[in-house]
Formats: C-alpha cells, structure tokens, sequence
C-alpha cells in the first residue's frame, strides 16, 4: 500500500473519517486454512470495511504457549473503514464466535483469533481494548505478514514495522503455500 495512513481526521470536518485498520488472523485448531479462509471472507462482507490487502498464510511456532500445542497458522489483513474501534471489536467477537470459537484454556489453542492490530493514529486504553494492539510489536507471527503488503507500516509510538522486525527472531514464521483470498 503506498499511503500507509488514510487521515483519521477529516479537514472539511463533513465527510465521515476513514481509517486505516489491520487486523491479524491466527488459528491452530480444527482445519485453520477454512476457518480463515471464512473470516477474512466475513471481515471483507462487513458493511463500511473495504478490505485493501491480504497477505500470505504463515505457519508460525506458538508464541507464549502454555500448554504444548500445534503450530499456527497466521494472516493479516489491512482495509478502510469508517466503522469505530468498539463496533468492529464487536463484529470480530461475533465472527471469532460464529465460525465456532473456544476459549478453554487463556493461551491455549484457538479455532480462530481476530486481534485488531492498529486503527489508523488513534491510542485507545479501555477495559475492552487497547490501540495499538499492546504485544503486535513484539509479535513476528503478526509483523511479518503486515510488512508484506504494507512496507511503509508503521505502529503509533513504536516505529516502523521494518525496524521492529530487525530486532525479533522471526525463524519461527515461515511463508506456507496455503491460499486465502479476499472474497
Ligand atoms: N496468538 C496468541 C499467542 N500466541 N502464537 C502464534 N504463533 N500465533 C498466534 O496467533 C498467537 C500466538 C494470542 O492470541
Ligand atoms: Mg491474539
Ligand atoms: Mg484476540
């Protein structure tokens, strides 16, 4: 994407703001290439959200695992919209829901984790939610497929993802063949 950020703030103070919003997909239970493939078809039906990019599926070693378990598969999509933080928390709740989520175990294997990784500038602190995504930039199961289709990204208050990544190991994401494509 060359324009990393869409301003949050419109100028002309009547036209709705649209925000630059990326998303990261994991799954390491049930068959993670279908889950995923469903929800980021969901996310991209979401009125108001236009989906702008989708990176490659990664296989990645769980990170922060505490219980012995699978290797994730891992995605992140980057779209517009006008749609606000809480609401679109909300919708990734429902979709993470529909398509049959568990939460067993804090840490443990899931179907499907839809995390919101960055809303445009915005820093949002609350019981539900902080902005940017408050682990992403130690994260290179989600860093590395965000730098695929966005080499300009950058993390409000913590710098460029580039940077970033030169300061992780990231010999535990590795690019699969899987497919999944916007709808
Ligand atoms: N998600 C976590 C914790 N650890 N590790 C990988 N590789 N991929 C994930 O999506 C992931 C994780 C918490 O949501
Ligand atoms: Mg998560
Ligand atoms: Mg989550």
């Amino acid at each position: 994407m060359s324009n990393p950020f869409v301003p949050d703030v419109d100028t002309l103070g009547n036209l709705k703001p649209i925000s630059k919003v990326v998303f990261s997909l994991g799954s390491n239970q049930g068959n993670s290439v279908d889950i995923l493939q469903s929800a980021v078809t969901a996310l991209a039906d979401t009125p108001d959200l236009i989906p702008v990019d989708l990176s490659s599926v990664y296989v990645t070693k769980p990170v922060g695992a505490v219980v012995d378990q699978p290797d994730f598969l891992n995605l992140v999509l980057v779209a517009e919209t006008v749609i606000e933080p809480s609401i679109l928390l909300e919708r990734a709740h429902a979709i993470e829901a529909g398509l049959g989520r568990t939460r067993d175990i804090v840490g443990g294997p899931r179907t499907l984790d839809i995390d919101l990784v960055m809303y445009g500038h915005r820093t949002v602190d609350t019981d539900e939610m902080t902005l940017p995504h408050p682990r992403a930039h130690e994260r290179a199961f989600a860093l590395v497929p965000w730098l695929e289709i966005d080499p300009e990204a950058e993390i409000e208050g913590r710098g460029s993802v580039k940077d970033l990544l030169a300061g992780l190991d990231t010999s535990g994401v590795v690019r699969s063949d899987e497919v999944i494509e916007l709808p």
